[in-house]
């Protein structure tokens, strides 16, 4: 057990007791923390964490702990809105918003036929939601273009498990992590995106146990700040450290022979493949010490256990599904796969991203079925009762496809369900052009950034006011209840697809209903039944059961009837030409593989192991854009801030957006401390104060990717490059090319006029003023003499202490927390 107690984080606010607590799971990361919804007067007035939920054991994070505040806002929508004659959005009916969108849906239908309405959801959805979504889109509007957010999520998780094991679900657990000698944490800043799950870890560090923490990120995040390593590598080098460290791995043959023999195929072309990542080259790549890569590959080449976590640095980046499988390579070349503490562990984000890829919403079929396999395809319409013919069979879709669908005028409806796209596609500039081509239809609590290019918008009910199941990043699935319910004119998004199922009239091939279900708890029984026999098996599971037991892993079934803690311990994986939920694509190049060529590389149960070519990122530093630009997360807000810009603390704790830039090249731009610069990108330009830190890598600046208002010009996805790894179709959201304008006011001196007067002036402080235009004292300004006077704003975010145990409870106030770095932070002053 990690927790050595509980402590049950709260935040309430109500005069006097609460009504009630409803049993939860928080809805805002992959993490999956239990918790319960305070209740008085009918109204959500706080929560607190759930002390017997094993995952957290009442611990919240700041997102967490500030979720329910969204629910309450004043601005709630309330109606659905339709876009009149005069492009105004305006107030309107259920029916009247439902007819017409059905009416639009069939007009398409007939018009551009079922690959003309594309539906884009979530990963903060439910189950049921979700199932409904693959039932309705394929089975009902027979179209194959299902997407979600996730693909700019945990797409590349899903491939990665594909590639190497035959389907998709987490190997490996928190119980491995409970219980691991080493952990690797490859683009993942846990301690900001996953706060609980990283206190779990570091209370085991916190009390002078393991695990060694591997950190690889080119920023020195507060989660690298606790590794005993941090490998603070070159934008978009990720798979060639990993073919420097397989090289050394098998140079000083610190393999699981037997392993490998009996349990994968691949071997020689995967080491051939890294032949040449030697020390040498590795280090000129990565532009990493040889020493570092040496000790860390000595690290994982003699740990007797060892789990591996990827997210987005790996995700969305170059070569993302290669890096990925590249650690799959490195879990199974040393036999740590299917052991207590030890497993590639491809990380979720999105509380219920994960759940979204198992019961089919986006990609695959349900239940882990391959799209591309008659079979599954006839069991399926079998399950629904549907002429197999009406399920398509081929390659998933993905967002940018549909974006060039509808650029091309091909796509003529596009159902947004619980995502804000407008904030969070890569070069949103050119993805507008194409929403505003299309009818949209938005499924939303609140106007985001998306409702302004949307026709229809339909006001949804929100977490707390709904039912359903989650599955987190561990396969845990996990209960929602309702805590209150939903405001007056507003709809679950399950009974909306329920809704518009009925007035489509689907029809399953005896002329009934095709949705038959009234209910989530109705929906689970028939996904249940969906699942039998399939890998993601949930047969054996209730709700109560799931409540009573705090989540219940999948596979659960008669053989399994508490859950399945860690997959493949019999090593015997999906890849058996008549299960496997994927075909598989050649990783170097995207390209799908066809029935025979999957049979050709014979691997009938046992892992596949690839040979993969590092391929630089396809957009690079520049003379004209001499700065990486890299985007992602601080710890204080959600996504677009929907909801966390709607939460007091949060809010007033970020504000706005901002760029951080090395103090190197702050002062080679003579930009002074919260300076408002301009972030230009070949695709657009942003206006945002600098910090200036010496925790990025000289030559790299970061963007926060949540400040995307139109009318504040912050948004980093004005800047993203809209390239996709060629396997997931994840964007590149982590490597694009900029440079850094100053944007200063002149002000010519005049008669009697001092540097210091015009500082007064201009109200900033002389020393900022002689800095930004680089006046060495003894300085002296001639009447006519140019100065330059920057805008200064304040952006200073109040620092995150992750370890609120440290307070609470005794024991770890007399520990010290083990830090060993081994390399110096670079361009420390
Ligand atoms: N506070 C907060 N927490 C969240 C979320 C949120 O919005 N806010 N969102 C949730 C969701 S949906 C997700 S997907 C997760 C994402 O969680 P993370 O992946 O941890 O978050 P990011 O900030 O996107 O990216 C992680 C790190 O990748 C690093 N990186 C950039 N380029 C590279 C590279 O080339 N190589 C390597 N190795 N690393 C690189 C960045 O410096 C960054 O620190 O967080 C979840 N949790
Ligand atoms: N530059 C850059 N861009 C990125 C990333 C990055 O690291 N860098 N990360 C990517 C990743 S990993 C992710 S996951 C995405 C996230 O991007 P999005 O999914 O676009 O962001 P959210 O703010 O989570 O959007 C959720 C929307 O659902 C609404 N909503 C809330 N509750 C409900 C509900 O119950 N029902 C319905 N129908 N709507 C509801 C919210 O108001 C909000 O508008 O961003 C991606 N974009
Ligand atoms: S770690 Fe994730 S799931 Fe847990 S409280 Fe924080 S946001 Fe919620
Ligand atoms: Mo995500």
């Amino acid at each position: 057990m990690a927790w050595e107690n509980e402590r049950i984080d709260i935040n309430v606010y109500s005069q006097g007791e609460v009504d009630r607590w409803v049993y939860s799971t928080c809805n805002i990361c992959s993490v999956g923390c239990g918790c319960y919804i305070a209740v008085k007067d009918n109204k959500i007035v706080g929560i607190k964490g759930n002390g017997e939920h094993p995952v957290n054991r009442g611990r919240l994070g700041p997102k967490g702990e500030n979720q329910w505040y969204a629910n309450n806002s004043p601005d709630r929508l309330l109606t659905p809105l339709i876009r009149n004659a005069s492009d105004n959005l305006v107030p309107t009916t259920w029916d009247t918003a439902m007819d017409l969108f059905v009416e639009k849906s069939r007009e398409v239908l007939r018009t551009l036929g079922p690959d003309g309405i594309a539906i884009y959801s979530t990963g903060q959805g439910f189950l049921e939601d979700y199932y409904t979504i693959a039932k309705i889109g394929r089975a009902g509007l027979c179209s194959h273009l299902l997407d979600a957010n996730t693909r700019l999520c945990t797409a590349t998780t899903q491939w990665a498990l594909l590639e190497s094991f035959g389907a998709d679900g987490s190997p490996a657990g928190y119980q491995d992590i409970d219980e691991t000698d080493t952990i690797m944490l490859f683009g993942h800043n846990i301690a900001e995106t996953g706060t609980v799950l990283f206190e779990r870890i570091m209370s085991r560090r916190l009390r002078g146990e393991k695990p060694f923490l591997i950190v690889v990120d080119p920023r020195r995040t507060l989660t690298a700040d606790a590794a005993d390593i941090h490998l603070q590598l070159i934008p978009g080098t990720n798979l060639a450290l990993l073919h420097g460290i397989m090289h050394r791995i098998l140079r000083n043959d610190w393999i699981d022979k037997s392993f490998v023999a009996n349990h994968t195929v691949g071997f020689d072309e995967m080491a051939k493949s890294v032949e040449p990542w030697n020390l040498d080259l590795t280090a000129q790549v990565t532009g990493l010490p040889k020493e570092q890569i040496a000790s860390v590959a000595e690290q994982l080449g003699k740990t007797p256990s060892l789990v591996s976590t990827t997210l987005q640095g790996a995700f969305q980046s170059a070569d993302a599904t290669s890096t990925c499988i590249a650690i799959n390579n490195l879990h199974l070349v040393r036999g740590l796969i299917g052991r207590p503490g030890s497993g590639p562990f491809h990380m979720a984000g999105q509380p219920s991203s994960s759940t979204n890829r198992t019961v089919g919403g986006v990609g695959s079929y349900p239940a882990n079925r391959n799209p591309s396999n008659p079979k599954h395809i006839q069991e399926m319409a079998e399950l629904w009762n549907v002429n197999p013919s009406h399920l398509e069979i081929g390659p998933e879709k993905d967002i940018e496809h549909m974006i060039y669908l509808m650029e091309s005028g091909q796509l003529g409806l596009f159902w947004n369900i619980h995502t804000n796209p407008m904030v969070s596609l890569p070069n949103r500039l050119r993805a507008r052009k194409a929403f505003e081509k299309t009818f949209v239809v938005v499924q939303d609590a609140f106007l985001t950034e998306t409702t302004e290019v949307a026709d229809i918008v339909l006001p949804t009910a929100m977490w707390g006011e709904k039912e359903g199941l989650m599955e987190n990043a561990d396969r845990t699935l996990n209960l929602c209840e309702i805590a209150v319910p939903p405001p007056t004119g507003v709809k679950a998004d399950f009974y909306i697809l329920l809704d518009y199922a009925k007035r489509m009239q689907f029809m399953d091939k005896d002329g009934n209903p095709l949705i038959q279900y009234t209910t989530p708890r109705e929906c689970f029984e028939e996904w249940k039944a969906v699942s039998r026999g399939r890998p993601s098996d949930m047969t054996a599971m209730t709700y109560e059961k799931i409540k009573k037991k705090n989540g219940i892993q999948w596979p659960t079934n008669e053989q399994r009837p508490h859950g399945t803690t860690r997959l493949y311990e019999d090593w015997v994986f999906h890849t058996h030409v008549d299960d496997t939920q994927s075909f598989g694509k050649d990783p170097n190049t995207g390209r799908e593989r066809t029935k025979e060529e999957f049979k050709r590389i014979g691997a009938n149960g046992k892992a596949i192991l690839y040979g993969l070519t590092y391929y630089s990122p396809a957009e690079r530093p520049t003379p004209e854009f001499p700065l990486w630009l890299t985007t992602g997360r601080l710890v204080w807000h959600w996504h677009t801030r929907t909801k966390t810009g709607r939460a007091p603390n949060l809010h007033m704790a970020a504000p706005q957006g901002y760029v951080e830039i090395h103090i190197t090249d702050a002062e080679k731009l003579s930009i002074c401390p919260g300076e408002v610069v301009r972030v230009v990108s070949p695709r657009g330009r942003i206006e945002v104060p600098a910090r200036i830190v010496d925790t990025v890598l000289p030559g790299l600046v970061f963007v926060p990717f949540h400040f995307g208002s139109w009318e504040q010009n912050q948004a980093a996805n004005d800047l993203t490059v809209d390239f996709v790894d060629p396997v997931s179709k994840q964007p590149i959201f982590k490597q694009s090319a900029c440079r850094i304008e100053r944007i200063r006011e002149k002000h010519i001196i005049t008669q009697g006029e001092t540097l210091e007067s015009v500082a007064k002036k201009h109200r900033i402080p002389v020393d900022e003023l002689r800095r930004a235009n680089k006046l060495a004292p003894p300085y002296r300004i001639d009447i006519g003499h140019e100065v330059e006077i920057p805008s200064i704003a304040n952006v200073v975010i109040p620092p995150y202490t992750p370890f609120r145990e440290v307070d609470v409870n005794p024991r770890f106030r007399q520990s010290k927390l083990p830090v060993t770095r081994l390399d110096s932070p670079r361009g420390k002053e």
